[in-house]
């Protein structure tokens, strides 16, 4: 295909784009050119939701959920819940490269980080100090639980069962999260397919909640046979329909990448219609496509594309 390579990624990131371009351009793989895409984002802390400094959880801290996967040899490496270290992709990549495992999560994931090289440090910013004070001061929703009430004595937590059994408040958690993960994929000249993707999830997040980023087939899959697809949204929700898995698996039965897309969207809708989520997908010859679930009050869905047509990034929606 003459398009080829392709880069193309969540939301309007344009100087992770432009970092995975140049990495392929500078001669580096797929996955370097995810990694290092991704990796940009994580030090622009890209619109506060990827990367350190953004969306602390129910206690103020702010925890990384990455994974990265090979396409050729269907390799993955991911880590959920990761603390203190900012390139949760990078550690991802290492979950990959030097183990035999697929996803490592919490305080061991950072553990293994640390042994690895990666630097430990205070992932708290004074933006998300402020987004968690203001919590504390304001209103303190459990946003993320069902059926409980907060202690009396406190307006925050701890949180208790409720003992009177409540309708599940699903607008509420569809209503609550922030949305801006980075997913991405990149293809070469030589059919070479890699995705990944970024996150530091959801504010006031349940310690502990992992979302869909670094669950395989949920946040990203790639088969360099097929394609690959990347999703961002409200991943609670969102993981439950493997919507990556599907729009790859979709592309391998001859959909074109954008009915792919939609699919994996509308098997979301069925079940949950105001859930907000958008998925971006690609077949083996460079065809893109995305789809997301217009909901009101959520910003348009867009995202990034570079190719040999353009190699500047261009916006889409
Ligand atoms: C999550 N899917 O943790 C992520 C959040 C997100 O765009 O996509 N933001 O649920």
């Amino acid at each position: 295909h003459t398009s080829l390579p392709l880069v193309i990624n969540t939301w309007p990131f344009k100087n992770a784009t432009a970092a995975a371009w140049n990495a392929l351009q500078s001669g580096g793989s797929v996955l370097d050119a995810v990694e290092k895409g991704c990796a940009r984002c994580e030090m622009e802390q890209c619109d506060g939701s990827v990367g350190y400094g953004g969306n602390p959880d129910e206690t103020g801290e702010t925890t990384l959920d990455a994974m990265i996967m090979n396409g050729d040899t269907m390799d993955v490496g991911a880590v959920a819940d990761l603390r203190r270290i900012k390139n949760a992709i990078g550690v991802a990549r290492a979950v990959m490269e030097h183990t035999e495992h697929t996803l490592l999560v919490g305080e061991s994931a950072s553990v293994f980080a640390e042994n690895m090289g990666f630097v430990a440090e205070d992932l708290t910013t004074n933006k998300s100090v402020n987004i968690f004070s203001k919590w504390l001061k304001g209103n303190c929703q459990p946003n993320y639980r069902k059926n409980v009430f907060p202690n009396p004595s406190k307006s925050c937590g701890p949180y208790k069962p409720r003992a009177t059994v409540r309708r599940n408040t699903r607008a509420q958690l569809v209503n609550t999260c922030s949305h801006d993960t980075i997913g991405m994929i990149v293809l070469d000249q030589h059919g070479h397919l890699a995705a990944g993707t970024s996150t530091n999830g959801l504010t006031h997040k349940i310690p502990g909640r992992v979302g869909d980023s670094p669950i395989v087939g949920a946040g990203a899959y790639a088969d360099s046979s097929a394609g690959a697809a990347s999703a961002t949204g409200n991943g609670d929700l969102m993981m439950r329909f493997l919507p990556s898995y599907l729009a790859v698996e979709l592309m391998r039965a001859g959909a074109d990448p954008s009915a792919a897309c939609k699919t994996a969207i509308s098997r979301i809708k069925r079940h949950y219609s105001d859930f907000f989520g958008a998925i971006i997908c690609a077949n083996t010859t460079g065809h893109y496509g995305a789809a997301c679930n217009k909901v009101p009050g959520f910003s348009q869905f867009h995202f990034m594309v570079s190719n040999s047509e353009s190699d500047i990034p261009l916006l889409k929606s």
